[in-house]
């Protein structure tokens, strides 16, 4: 419940500041809005308030007296729970919710809330379409692009919610409560956030804090750290495991998803009704299927939103193939891990266009993944020092530097001979140079369709 007697202030002015203002006008609480960016273009945010609202701003520093006037913050998941302007209302001792909290505190109905640190887009968007055909009301939320905030109000009690939640989103969850949660796996991701890779995963096993045994926590036995989860969850686990026998679970055998559960096994599809390739998208059907199955969804719905599904935007997305080069889009492989899946998916000789924001990673495990696979490595912004000397280190030496994405492209087609495959998948996220992922992605497809 949202107490409308408060003072809110929100803290970003993304699409999070944006869906949370909004949620917040909605029900008649007095809102006002903090954004780090001193020029930021007033006009154009009040354009995206309900009723165009002009609410106060807090625009570049933001002071003790500033925070003294409100009651609670809603935080943005780009803003760190250690930004200056949390601690100034943790020391005041008032409430710092995520964007999530506020969320779930207006909405009705249940939830599945996903995370980890792969495979959590499509997993979502595969859950959501499976819930899809099978509830009325159904909503697909958080990380993946929409934030819950933006549909809270609309949720019903018989709604049901899928959400994406990001380690940002998690920091400062209160009372979130998720029916069913999922936490996929956890490989080092974000460390320049949140320090080391102890911490960012404690924040990802947060998403079932608060649950109780009447909830169902869903965890990757195949990864040590989600399989140790299990031992301090408060919700009921079920284990999904793609190589081992699990005797109640969600597992494979030989191609068939099965759920086995009180002794009794039931065959949900096989490999034939599946469009995506690929272990670790096996991984994220088998997922989808634990959340789906403990929601309440019957196994013959399960299996028609499989077929369904067609994968999602930016995640190995096939573009183009330009005098015989295959042009592939993982603009979603913002970190070496995701991008070892996505060299593992390529089945020819690849041109790989890599680099971006700093966070902190490691790059030898992806570089080692290359193999004989990967021809050639076109590396651009922030980390692009890093990973080169990574790579010679490795003794991967064709290497060709660039200064924008688009001599990327050109610089891959001139890499790249018929037969072969480009694979944008820079194993960094896009900030140094593009607003998001999605943003890096949509052009890289513009730069092929180009060429
Ligand atoms: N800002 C500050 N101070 C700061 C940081 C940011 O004032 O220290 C301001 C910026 O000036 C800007 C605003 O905050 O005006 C941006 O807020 P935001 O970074 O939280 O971005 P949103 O537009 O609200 O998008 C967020 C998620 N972004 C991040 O977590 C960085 C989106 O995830 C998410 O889709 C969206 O909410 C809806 O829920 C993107 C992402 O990259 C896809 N997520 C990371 C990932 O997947 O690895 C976690």
């Amino acid at each position: 419940m949202i107490d409308t007697s408060k003072k809110f202030l929100v803290a970003g002015a993304g699409k999070s500041g944006v869906g949370s203002v909004n949620l917040l006008l909605k029900t008649g609480a007095d809102v006002s809005l903090y954004d780090g960016k001193e020029d930021l273009e007033k006009e154009a945010l009040y354009e995206k308030l309900y009723e165009k609202k002009e609410i106060p701003l807090i625009l570049g520093n933001i002071t003790k007296e500033d925070v003294s006037k409100f009651d609670l913050l809603v935080l943005s998941p780009g803003i760190s729970v250690n930004a200056p302007i949390a601690q100034m209302f943790r020391d005041q001792e008032k409430p710092v919710w995520s964007e999530i909290e506020l969320a779930y505190q207006a909405s009705k109905g249940r939830i599945a809330a996903i995370t980890g640190t792969n495979g959590k887009t499509t997993t979502t968007a595969l859950t959501g379409e499976i819930m899809k055909g099978y509830y009325e009301s159904s909503f697909v939320v958080g990380n993946i692009g929409i934030p819950y905030t933006s549909v809270a109000l609309d949720t019903k009690e018989d709604s049901v919610t899928t959400a994406e939640i990001s380690s940002f989103q998690l920091e400062t969850i209160v009372d979130f409560k998720p029916d069913v949660c999922a936490v996929l796996n956890i490989t080092p991701d974000h460390l320049d956030r949140h320090g080391t890779v102890e911490v960012y995963a404690q924040t990802k096993e947060s998403i079932g804090k608060n649950q109780t045994k009447d909830q169902v926590m869903v965890l990757n036995y195949e990864d040590d750290t989600t399989r140790a989860m299990a031992d301090r969850a408060n919700g009921t686990v079920l284990f999904f495991s793609l190589h081992h026998k699990i005797k109640e679970g969600v597992s494979m055998e030989g191609d068939a998803f099965i759920i086995e559960e009180n002794g009794k096994k039931q065959i949900v599809c096989t490999l034939d009704d599946v469009n995506l390739l690929g272990d670790h998208n096996y991984e994220n059907i088998l997922a989808a299927i634990a959340v789906t199955y403990s929601m309440g969804v019957p196994v013959s719905y399960i299996k028609e939103g499989i077929k369904r599904f067609k994968g999602v935007e930016h995640r190995i997305e096939y573009v183009d193939t330009v005098k015989g080069v295959a042009y592939y889009n993982d603009s979603k492989g913002t970190n070496p891990d995701a991008a070892i899946k996505a060299v593992e998916a390529m089945v020819t000789p690849t041109v790989v266009i890599g680099g971006g924001y700093d966070k902190q990673s490691s790059y030898e495990e992806w570089i080692a993944s290359f193999g004989d696979k990967v021809k050639c490595l076109v590396l651009l912004g922030a980390t692009a020092d890093k990973i080169e000397a990574t790579a010679r280190k490795a003794g991967f030496t064709n290497i060709v530097r660039v200064g924008s994405l688009k001599e990327a492209v050109e610089a891959s087609a001139v890499q790249a001979q018929s037969g072969d495959a480009v694979l944008l998948s820079p194993a960094c996220a896009s900030w140094d140079m593009f607003k998001s992922y999605e943003q890096r992605g949509t052009l890289f497809k513009e730069y092929v369709n180009q060429l």
